[in-house]
């Protein structure tokens, strides 16, 4: 890895903090459609940095996974590793950044978030679909602020298979159901028929965020480089865990909120507050 001066690491450092100027149109935007894709957040020098810490875990710890043809629609949209940053030092710099959490909280107009998990999602060179899903169907928690903020580490056009979102879906109730799968792409491809979609590609530095019920797909990887993406999901720092409504509510339980109780506050060690105003508001004053 390229070993960074200190100025460089105290850059990273700034840039991975400081405040991206949310602006009300960009929150009236994201209560309306679910989700929103925000250019110039994060800079190439930054994502370059971290996505080689990246890849090198997912490649550690997805080797020996089956051939393309062996694997189900679902193996075949990504390799998907979670929790990176329990692994490595260099990944954890990135997903506790408070640029993008703080976002998360402004978008989601609640005063903190906490980390739900983290997960790398590369899709392979020739890589399938990724089908027609919710991502909350697989959360036991108790409400609905829940972020997704997907973070391409290249550019990403429309042959590599970006994420795509369905705007307004998520106050859909049809199909809320349905694990990712075959099913849930067919049967959500014709109810959402009627919405408009957004699935343009993704310049260097754009990052998306979409709400725990937006649906959203992405399309095949047709070219011949792997579609690096890595992703946070943030939750409402005072999110209590709910009973599983289902065996994927129960197994994330299990990963994601270990001994958290039902309707205890999601605040097990894998699930830090990443910002929170009220801290912040303390330690400027104490700056004052
Ligand atoms: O990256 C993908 O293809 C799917 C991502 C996704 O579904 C998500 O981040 O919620």
């Amino acid at each position: 890895m390229t070993s960074l001066s200190p100025i460089d690491a105290s850059n990273l450092q700034e840039e991975l903090d400081s405040p991206f100027h949310v602006t009300d149109e960009h929150i009236a935007f994201y209560r309306e459609n679910g989700y929103i894709k925000l250019k110039h957040v994060l800079s190439a020098g930054l994502l370059a940095h971290y996505r080689e810490a990246i890849s090198r875990g997912v490649a550690e710890l997805t080797a020996g996974t089956a051939p393309m043809e062996q694997r189900t629609t679902y193996g075949k949209a990504f390799l998907q590793v979670m929790n990176l940053w329990t692994k490595s030092d260099v990944v954890r710099e990135f997903v506790v950044g408070k640029r993008l959490a703080r976002i998360a909280a402004d978008l989601m107009e609640t005063k903190g978030v906490r980390l739900y998990h983290d997960q790398a999602l590369y899709k392979e060179a020739g890589g399938g679909i990724t089908p027609w899903h919710a991502d909350q169907y697989y959360w036991p928690v108790s409400s609905d602020k829940m972020v997704t903020a997907w973070v391409p580490l290249q550019d990403t056009p429309h042959e590599m298979g970006p994420l795509a979102f369905c705007e307004k879906s998520h106050r859909f109730q049809i199909g809320r159901d349905l694990e990712i799968s075959e099913e849930s792409e067919i049967t959500l491809k014709e109810a959402l028929s009627t919405f408009s979609m957004e699935g343009s590609g993704f310049e260097l530095g754009e990052v998306s965020f979409h709400a725990g019920w937006t649906f959203h797909r992405a399309g095949p990887n047709s070219t011949d480089r792997p579609r690096e993406v890595m992703t946070m999901i943030y939750m409402d720092e005072s999110m209590t865990l709910a009973t599983p409504k289902n065996k994927n509510q129960m197994n994330d339980m299990e990963c994601w909120c270990p001994g958290i109780g039902i309707g205890d506050v999601v605040a097990s060690p894998l699930n830090p507050v990443l910002y929170s105003s009220q801290a912040e508001a303390t330690s400027s004053n104490m700056r004052a």
